[in-house]
């Protein structure tokens, strides 16, 4: 992380308790009365693209570079944009803020709502619902409440963002009702909305008690988009069973073959864009002198096993590290690995630590830690080192060329971006994946070692045959999932998602 600075920019800051009690206008005042801004191109996103530090010194900012920013920088920049997200910590009041490429506009939270919209509704709600219900959602009415005020303040932040006739890009779970919201305040606007984690089954959607609110939220927008083509199409089925509206019928294609939704006069698109890495930036990073001169250090700290097999996580009970977990231990008690030539390194970035069902995770998994290195390890080599805390960019990268097999193994995963991390580090054409068939990526990856991440069998299976893989047979599948990564990066999802919002919506397609 680099520290930067930001100026603060002229204009209101983010929403006060005083407007927030106001209560809401009429549609109409709303359309003519929320002011417009300067932006061409406004990011709405949960999070903004920094972290706040506050200290005796005062208020100052650490940037975060995560995917999404790296992606939508160069648009940013040529389109006077702005990102629209809070700044991580509860009740800061801060004006928006301009940097070199953009301008943030902070949302304030209070410490009441991180509670209730995120920590409660979004990650204890949503977010199991939306994962197959691995653990039991929970719905509550005041957690849902503060779900659309905030989110209602959101939209407002955007609406005074974004410049007449400006594109807007909401991003996930936690905002799904912005995009009406806007659409409302600001009608001259183009409103894209981008889920990144997967949309679920019927059946488990109707389980939420908000859930015609949901897809009316979610139809706001003008294009909809989701990883993969299921989710797309189990979002038009649901809006024709909730809401009655026209839908097209037919199967909905990766960048192609969008969906269609008739909303009045207004077509609604819905269309699949796989997110991905910025492949070729990783692939520089894994190629320089530093991080292989790191990689072997690590090789050489770890022991020089002849096989480093490497978990990277939050620490998130959708991630199936306990599946990896157990996997290696039984392969560990027959084997058919040995903890003193075959080692892992599983890095659980610490995540949602406030949330019960993460608490309780965390010790499931770190009692096993325990339980396989006091099995299988020995003084100074344990089988398995754990770390729980998040390591540099470098460092990661430094660990994927390391590593000669990944274990990817979600449960349900939207895309998983570590295993195109790890594809796309893989300068040499070596390492081998195994992938839960259960993540977005593996639609893409087909020459990963894909495994069922609910039948453990056939985990410890794909785990033995990549790390006894005859060696010219991994180079070849290496080589094939890295051509699919290096041509489809993150640029091009972002391209192929704004070129889709920009392009005429001139009735349904399928
Ligand atoms: C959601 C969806 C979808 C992790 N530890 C460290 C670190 N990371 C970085 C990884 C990767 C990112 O965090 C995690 O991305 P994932 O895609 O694996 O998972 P989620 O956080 O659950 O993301 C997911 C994604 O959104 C995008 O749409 O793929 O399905 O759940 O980039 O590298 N980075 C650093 N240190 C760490 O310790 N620097």
């Amino acid at each position: 992380m680099t520290s930067t600075t930001f100026e603060i920019a002229s204009g209101r800051s983010a929403s006060t308790d005083a407007e927030e009690a106001s209560g809401p206008e009429p549609a109409a005042d709303r359309a003519s009365g929320v002011g417009h801004g300067v932006a061409e191109f406004v990011v709405v996103a949960n999070r903004l693209p920094v972290d706040i530090v506050q200290d005796e010194q005062g208020v100052s900012w650490n940037t975060s570079p995560g995917g999404l920013v790296t992606a939508l920088e160069p648009i940013l920049r040529a389109r006077r944009g702005a990102w629209v997200g809070w700044a991580g910590a509860a009740d800061v009041e801060v004006d928006p803020m301009s940097g070199d490429d953009m301008t943030l506009h902070p949302v304030r939270l209070s410490e009441r709502e991180v509670i209730d919209y995120y920590e409660g509704l979004s990650n204890a709600g949503l977010w199991p619902l939306y994962h197959d219900v691995i653990v039991k959602p929970e719905y509550r009415r005041e957690w849902w409440d503060a779900y659309a005020a905030v989110n209602r303040r959101f939209a407002e932040t955007a609406s005074r963002a974004a410049a007449e006739g400006a594109t807007v890009w909401v991003q996930d779970y936690q905002l799904q009702l912005v995009p009406r919201m806007l659409r409302t305040m600001r009608p001259d606007l183009k409103i894209g909305f981008f889920l990144h984690i997967p949309f679920p089954p019927v059946e488990l959607f109707l389980q939420m008690p908000w859930r015609t609110e949901i897809i009316e939220g979610i139809l706001g927008a003008d294009l909809v988009g989701f990883h993969l083509p299921g989710g797309a199409q189990n979002f038009l089925y649901l809006v024709r069973r909730l809401t009655g509206l026209p839908t097209s019928r037919g199967n909905v294609g990766t960048r192609s073959r969008f969906g269609a939704v008739a909303v009045g006069a207004r077509t609604v698109r819905v269309g699949a864009f796989p997110i991905s890495v910025d492949s070729s930036t990783l692939e520089d990073r894994a190629r320089s002198a530093d991080v292989r001169a790191a990689a072997e250090r690590l090789r050489s700290e770890l022991g020089n096993p002849e096989t480093i097999m490497l978990g990277v996580d939050r620490l998130d009970y959708t991630k199936g590290i306990d599946v990896r977990l157990h996997a290696v231990g039984e392969l560990y008690a027959q084997g058919r690995l040995d903890p003193t030539r075959e080692v892992l390194v599983q890095l659980a970035t610490p995540s949602r630590e406030r949330v019960g069902s993460y608490r309780a995770m965390r010790d499931d998994i770190e009692r096993e830690v325990g339980r396989i290195n006091g099995d299988f390890g020995r003084v100074g080599s344990p089988a398995v080192h754990y770390l729980h805390h998040s390591v540099s960019i470098d460092e990661l990268v430094a660990f994927y060329v390391a590593a000669d097999v990944m274990l990817v193994t979600p449960l349900r995963d939207g895309m998983n971006l570590v295993a195109k991390e790890y594809v796309a580090c893989q300068a040499d054409d070596g390492g081998a994946l195994v992938l839960s068939e259960f993540t977005g990526a593996a639609a893409e990856l087909r020459q990963a070692y894909q495994c069922n991440p609910h039948d453990l069998e056939d985990v410890k299976n794909a785990i033995d045959a990549a790390v006894h893989r005859p060696a010219a047979l991994g180079r070849r599948r290496m080589r094939a999932m890295r051509r699919q990564v290096l041509q489809y990066d993150v640029a091009l999802w972002a391209r192929s998602f704004l070129d889709a919002l920009s392009a005429d919506n001139d009735g349904p397609e399928a």
